[in-house]
């Protein structure tokens, strides 16, 4: 039997990042972010790298893919660097050790999304397993 309950939306169909909103990523140096949209199974994070900034070589369970909106960055995958360009979209498979770094002079700009849901994110912490 089909059902015509309609379960209420648990975000917003349409909303508009404010910076303003941004707080500091911990373990991260120089990089703000915020959760933009919170679904049911992913999470959605824009975050902000200032130059010459960098995250700590961590993994998680969670699948990762972004684009740069601006800027271009070094990543870590899986041991290997990927210089990623405003435009490019990246692919970080589940478990697998990756940091991200912007060596450059201008703030990088990333959109990104985690599955399943980033609990530790929604309440702004970084609880991910950080590699030496
Ligand atoms: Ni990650």
């Amino acid at each position: 039997m089909i059902s015509s309950v309609v379960r209420r939306p648990i975000v917003k169909y349409v909303t508009t990042p404010n910076i303003s909103e941004f707080w500091p990523l911990p373990d991260h140096q120089g990089v703000t972010a915020q959760v933009v949209i919170a679904g049911r199974n992913m999470t959605s994070l824009m975050s902000v790298w200032e130059p010459h900034s960098e995250s700590p070589i961590h993994s998680h369970p969670h699948e990762q893919i972004g684009v740069s909106l601006q800027g271009e960055a070094v990543f870590i995958i899986d041991g290997t660097e990927y210089l990623v360009k405003k435009g490019d979209v990246y692919y970080v498979p589940p478990n697998v050790p990756h940091g991200q770094r912007n060596d450059g002079d201008e703030p990088v700009i990333f959109m990104e999304c985690f599955s399943p849901v980033r609990d530790d994110l929604l309440q702004r912490r970084f609880e991910q397993k950080i590699h030496d």
